[in-house]
């Protein structure tokens, strides 16, 4: 991978490419399990991770929250006469950061990597200016595009929601920002397209009509998948699953709405989820929870890695650490068959407090290295077997003999009640929870 800064202003001096060292290393710039071509289960490790960087955190946020302006000074925002040159300098910016840290990929919504213009036309033409300059970086680095989308929740005339609104114009407008960003998708050869509906939701059912609104959201995601289909698209389009935030109620709430969504518009042949995992909690779900619905359902897509925080209850976006939830989570992941268009996108942002450049490299190397090490305890998990072998013989009665034609539908309720067996004992196996927890212990703990 070619270092692009090079003939470039070097926005993050002092910082090299980060190399794997091994977990006995101190040194912070370094990886301590992410060893890139390191072959782990038939795989390289960054085959089986497909790393990527989330544009608007990492290079868009300043530490702006809801009591303070911004914290964190972002040289190519400020050496920039220009809102264009500003997103130029960013973009040199985001692949000295991509190369340098070895990140195979990136996300962006069409507002973090081109500025919105006074028209449709002018918004159009900078983002097309700034795709063609993205192009050229992603031929001389070799870093891909994981996925693109469209931001319809940030500007004031989406307030009411995007595809939902309840205004005709609004929806037409929405439509304009995702054909174009559909079309710098493609044209970046990027792998996914992802909505995210965070104003697809209500505030109150008082002034919603909740069914025309969830047709219209089914009608706006056909027109998209046509559209991109028709360009030759050939990635996979997924929605991004969060109950709530901005709005009270979002309609794209957990996997299995989602699924059900899917299912009933016929929009599951070209839909899967993009799962996060702080969106998981808000949910009232595990990660593990939400990745193993996906899978049951043959929806699975691909991943925002981060964490939140359960004890409270918005969206904190932090980076991953917890090597446990990791490793069930690239269980989950592994069991799926792994990722195919999708990946591991950082989207987590560094605390308002985090004010030193090498702090967002910090930051992706621990949650690489969380994502890395959850990999290879998952990977001797299977190799292993212990895990799986228990709880296949859990279902065993099920797998030859009445068990066996129950499940294919052999069976009447009068034949199957006819079969209970008279041992009162009946039931009592235990499930052997705690020795199964021990066991993953075991696994997190050696590697
Ligand atoms: C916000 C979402 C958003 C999507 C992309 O909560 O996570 O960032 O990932 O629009
Ligand atoms: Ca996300
Ligand atoms: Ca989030």
């Amino acid at each position: 991978m070619a270092e692009y800064f090079v003939g470039h202003k070097e926005y993050f001096p002092g910082i090299g490419k980060i190399r794997y060292e091994g977990p006995k290393s101190d040194n912070p710039l370094s990886f301590k399990f992410y060893d890139p071509d390191r072959v782990i289960g038939g795989k390289a490790m960054r085959e089986h991770l497909r790393f990527s960087v989330a544009y608007w955190h990492s290079f868009g946020a300043d530490g702006t929250d809801p009591f303070g302006s911004a914290t964190q000074v972002h040289p190519w925002a400020s050496d920039a006469r220009n809102p264009l040159e500003a997103h130029e300098h960013k973009l040199d910016a985001a692949f000295e950061f991509f190369t340098k840290l070895g990140a195979d990929f990136y996300c962006f919504h069409d507002r973090d990597i081109a500025p919105e213009g006074a028209t449709i036309a002018e918004s159009e033409k900078n983002l097309v200016h700034m795709v063609s300059l993205a192009r050229e970086r992603q031929k001389a680095t070799g870093v891909g595009l994981l996925w693109g989308t469209a931001n319809l929740f940030s500007h004031p005339r989406y307030m009411n929601g995007a595809a939902t609104n309840p205004e005709f114009g609004v929806v037409a407008h929405a439509a304009a920002q995702v054909k174009a960003a559909l079309d710098a998708t493609i044209e970046l050869g990027g792998q996914g397209y992802v909505f995210w509906g965070g104003r697809e939701g209500y505030m109150s059912l008082l002034n919603t009509n909740l069914k025309r609104e969830k047709d219209h959201l089914a009608r706006f995601l056909t027109m998209a998948r046509d559209y991109g289909r028709a360009r030759g698209f050939q990635g996979a389009f997924y929605i991004e699953p969060k109950p709530m935030e901005p709005m009270k109620h979002q309609y794209d709430f957990d996997v299995e709405t989602v699924a059900a969504f899917l299912r009933t518009y016929g929009l599951e042949k070209d839909f899967r989820v993009n799962i996060e995992a702080n969106h998981a909690e808000l949910a009232g779900h595990d990660f593990q929870h939400e990745l193993e619905t996906a899978a049951a359902l043959g929806i699975f897509g691909s991943v925002d890695a981060n964490r939140g925080d359960p004890r409270n209850g918005w969206d904190t976006d932090q980076f991953p650490t917890n090597v446990y939830d990791t490793t069930l989570a690239m269980l989950a992941i592994l069991r799926a068959g792994g990722f195919t268009t999708g990946g591991l996108n950082f989207d987590a942002k560094i605390r308002r407090n985090s004010v030193d450049p090498s702090d967002l490299f910090e930051a992706h190397i621990g949650g690489m290295d969380a994502f890395a090490a959850g990999l290879l305890a998952a990977n001797r998990i299977l190799e292993d077997g212990k895990l799986d072998a228990f709880v296949r013989q859990r279902y065993s009665s099920f797998d030859a003999g009445n068990g066996k034609r129950f499940e294919e539908g052999r069976l009447s309720l009068a034949e199957l009640a006819s079969l209970a067996p008279a041992d009162p004992d009946i039931g009592r196996t235990s499930g052997k929870q705690e020795r199964l927890e021990n066991l993953i212990m075991g696994y997190v703990s050696r590697i």
